[in-house]
Order: C-alpha cells, then structure tokens, then sequence
C-alpha cells in the first residue's frame, strides 16, 4: 500500500529509487495523480525548502531531492495529462532569464497538456528576446513565465517591456513563488496563478 508520507520522506532524503517506486505503486493502486502530486512529491519539496532556508541542508542535498521528485513527477505526467483532448489553444512558456528553477514550470506546463493545450516549452534562463522571437513566430495566444527567485522578477517585467515593443499581443501569464497578483498588476501581466491547477483555469478563461 502506498504511503504517502513515505513518499514525501523519499523526496526529502533524494531518494530517487523510492520516489518512483512509491509514486508507481500509488497509481497502480489508483490514487490520484494530482493527490499524489500534492500530499507526496509537493510536500515533500516544502520541507526541503524550508531546510534549505534555515541552513539545515546545502544546495547538494536540494539537487539530489529535485533529482528525485523530476523522476517521480514523470511518472505523473501521462496522468495528470489524460483529460486532454483536441487543442484548446498554443501557450510558450518558460522560466525566466537568470532562473533555473524549473520543476513548477514543468508542472503547469504538463498540466496545460493535459487541459488540451498546445505547449511550447522554452526551457529555463530565457532571454527576453527569445520569448519574443518564439512568441511571432509561433503566433501563440498566451505566454507564460516562471520564476522563483526575487532576483529575477525584474527579468518578467524586461519581458512584459519587449513584447510590447515587439507588438505581439499575447496575453501574458506570471507565476512562482514569489510572484503576486500585485506584482503582475504593477508589470502589466494579464493575470497571475498561484498554482499549476489555476494556471489552466485562468489560460481557458483568457482565451474564451
Ligand atoms: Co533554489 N531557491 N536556488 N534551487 N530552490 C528556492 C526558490 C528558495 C526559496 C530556497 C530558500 O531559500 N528557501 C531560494 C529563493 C529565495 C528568494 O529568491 N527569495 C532559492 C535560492 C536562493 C537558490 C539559489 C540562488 C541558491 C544558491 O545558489 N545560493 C540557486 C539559484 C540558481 C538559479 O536559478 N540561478 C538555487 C538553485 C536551486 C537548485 C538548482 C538546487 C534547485 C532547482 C532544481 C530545478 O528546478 N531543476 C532548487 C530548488 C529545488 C529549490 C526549492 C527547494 C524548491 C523549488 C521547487 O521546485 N518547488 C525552493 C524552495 C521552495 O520553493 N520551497 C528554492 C516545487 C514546485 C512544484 O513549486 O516552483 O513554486 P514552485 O511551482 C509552483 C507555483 O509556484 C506555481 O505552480 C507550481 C506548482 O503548483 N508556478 C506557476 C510556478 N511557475 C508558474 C508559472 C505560472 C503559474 C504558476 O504561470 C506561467
């Protein structure tokens, strides 16, 4: 029987064998993926977090912990994506300039698959210039952008600047942890999510 918790402890300690196992065993025994996703993997990823804030644990040990739950949130994704059906629309998304960080960019990402959404997915450190090149020549609706470090928040608001001067109209969504509804208002963001399930909620509502 899958444990949860268990799988929590797994992502803490970057047990990666465990991660996938565990994770495997929860959808064999149809848990579901996005339960699993959250009271497992999620959980998991908030106590390292919080270690890491205070110290406790160094970026090695939050590598290997990222390493573990990347392998177990693949497993997901066939999940998380099987409600998709025809495309509902294109969405570029990417984590910003200066950003590394990208196991939340990859979730709403998968999770806009799985609501139908054609993604392209620019990777993590994109230049502004890339998101306006791909964003013409892809003729995308929608443009997302993920950051999680306070130091690069400014690169959303440079990205906001050149698509405009760029003319491309797409609406642009924002999200990651320090992100807030205020700081997209401030930018000129068309809207801002604070998880991966809002983040196609809002993308359909934009583009009804
Ligand atoms: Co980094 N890191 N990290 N890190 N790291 C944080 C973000 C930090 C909060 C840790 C801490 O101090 N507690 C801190 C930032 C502090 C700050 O800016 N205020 C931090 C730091 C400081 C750093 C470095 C600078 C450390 C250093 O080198 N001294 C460095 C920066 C490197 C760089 O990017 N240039 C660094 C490096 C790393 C690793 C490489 C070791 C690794 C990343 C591995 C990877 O992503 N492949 C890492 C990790 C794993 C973390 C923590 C522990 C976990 C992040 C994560 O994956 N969370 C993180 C602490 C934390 O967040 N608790 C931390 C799980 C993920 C599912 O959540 O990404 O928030 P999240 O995504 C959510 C929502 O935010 C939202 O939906 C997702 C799912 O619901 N969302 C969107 C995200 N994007 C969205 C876009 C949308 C809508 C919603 O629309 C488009």
């Amino acid at each position: 029987m899958a444990d949860l918790k268990a799988l929590a402890d797994s992502v803490i300690r970057g047990d990666q064998n465990t991660a996938v196992e565990t994770t495997r065993t929860a959808l064999e025994e149809g848990i579901a993926a996005k339960k699993v996703l959250d009271e497992g993997l999620i959980a998991g990823m908030d106590v390292v977090g919080a270690r890491f804030k205070k110290n406790e644990i160094y970026i090695p040990e939050v590598l290997i912990a990222a390493r573990a739950m990347k392998s177990a949130v693949e497993l997901l994704e066939p999940e998380l994506a099987k409600e998709g059906v025809e495309p509902v629309g294109r969405f570029l998304i990417g984590t910003v300039q200066g950003d590394l960080h990208d196991i939340g960019k990859n979730l709403v990402a998968m999770m806009l698959k799985g609501a139908g959404f054609d993604v392209i997915d620019l990777g993590v450190d994109v230049p502004p210039e890339q998101f306006v090149e791909k964003a013409r020549a892809s003729n995308v609706k929608l443009v997302g952008m993920s950051t999680l470090l306070t130091t690069t928040m400014p690169s959303m608001e440079k990205t906001i600047k050149a698509l405009k001067e760029a003319g491309v109209t797409a609406k642009v969504l924002i999200g990651g942890a320090p992100v807030t509804q205020s700081y997209a208002d401030k930018i000129g963001a068309s809207g801002y999510s604070p998880d991966a399930a809002s983040a196609v909620d809002l993308a359909k509502s934009m583009i009804a």
